[in-house]
């Protein structure tokens, strides 16, 4: 990228570990911080478990499966096996090296270090040179008013399959949480921020929800990728989620969701038609092929975002 050395990504699970992924290989690890939701993470088993953190570090780490995109590729079960056997919880499939990243975790937070020592330490370990940073150091938990009732957020993604129709979501915690010191030391003086095409609701939100964020990054120059592509989503529940909160799932609608928050907005050929209406809304657009499928396709569209961020209105 031509100007600037200091982007912030927010991401969420696969679809924003793709564009991150991308970002990684056009800046050095001192040019790039990718700041991961935290408010999927849960306790299960006794363990403290950070789904999008290890969606990102795996990723990144070359480490992930290509297929599911969470955990690792070449994995086993032999302990969800064993523990189906002996009547345990095996919906949230933990393989039994993914385990060793859990175990780690549970022990090194147990001892009193923070959540971004230990996803540093993680990192540092799987030799990801990028910096990666939990939205905070606080618990923040998406909690999800459905017609099944209130269900935490791994309860209604995995074990449920994203079935009960969602009428509310919530971020418990995140109006008392504040922002991770390492990304408020980043966002300080940041050249871009870049909002990876992760769903807007479940994976965005809860980052903008901590604290001040989001006023911070509306101050800041931010972008984002549309995750909706032709009215579906890249990946997940997105386009359900949003006509049973009585939105249009389209990458207009999305746009209309960041409003007052971003200088640019990035969206797919296939929705060009839309691209006037993004632009009434007082962002810059860019409209190019937003698919991720391979290393190349996530490259080339992470230096465009990049040269879009450093084309746009100081
Ligand atoms: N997603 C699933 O759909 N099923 C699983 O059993 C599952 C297990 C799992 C284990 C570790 C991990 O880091 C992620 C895992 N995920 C699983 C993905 C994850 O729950 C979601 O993709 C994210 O929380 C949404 O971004």
């Amino acid at each position: 990228m031509s100007a600037g050395g200091n982007i912030i990504a927010l991401s969420g699970g696969v679809g924003g570990a793709k564009l991150a992924l991308g970002l990684a290989a056009c800046l050095g690890p001192a040019q790039l911080a990718i700041v991961a939701n935290t408010a999927d993470d849960f306790e299960h088993l006794g363990l403290s478990i950070c789904p999008d953190l290890d969606t990102v570090m795996y990723t990144l780490a070359g480490l992930a499966d290509p297929e599911r995109g969470w955990g690792l590729a070449g994995e086993t079960w032999q302990c969800m096996d064993a523990l189906a056997a002996l009547g345990g919880e095996d919906w949230f499939r933990l393989g039994d090296r993914d385990l060793a990243t859990h175990l780690q975790r549970s022990l090194l937070l147990a001892r009193g270090e923070g959540l971004a020592a230990v996803t540093a330490r993680l990192c540092a370990s799987l030799g990801v040179r990028h910096t990666l940073i939990p939205m905070s150091e606080q618990r923040v938990r998406t909690v999800l008013d459905t017609d099944r009732g209130e269900l935490a957020f791994q309860t209604y993604f995995v074990r449920e399959r994203c079935a009960p129709r969602v009428q509310a979501i919530r971020y418990l915690g995140a109006d008392a949480a504040v922002p991770s010191a390492a990304l408020l030391a980043r966002l300080d003086g940041a050249d871009g921020v870049i909002i990876c095409p992760s769903n807007p609701w479940l994976s965005v939100d809860p980052i903008l929800a901590v604290g001040d964020l989001r006023a911070r990054i509306a101050a800041s120059r931010a972008v984002a990728v549309s995750p909706i592509v032709g009215g579906r989503a890249l990946k997940g529940p997105a386009a359900a989620l949003m006509e049973q909160l009585g939105l249009t799932p389209s990458a207009l609608e999305v746009a209309r969701h960041y409003r007052g928050l971003l200088r640019g907005f990035v969206m797919d050929r296939e929705d060009a038609a839309q691209a006037d209406a993004v632009r009434a809304l007082g962002m810059d657009v860019l409209v190019t092929d937003t698919v991720m499928t391979d290393a190349a396709s996530k490259a080339r569209l992470a230096a465009e975002v990049l040269e879009f961020l450093s084309g746009l209105r100081a």
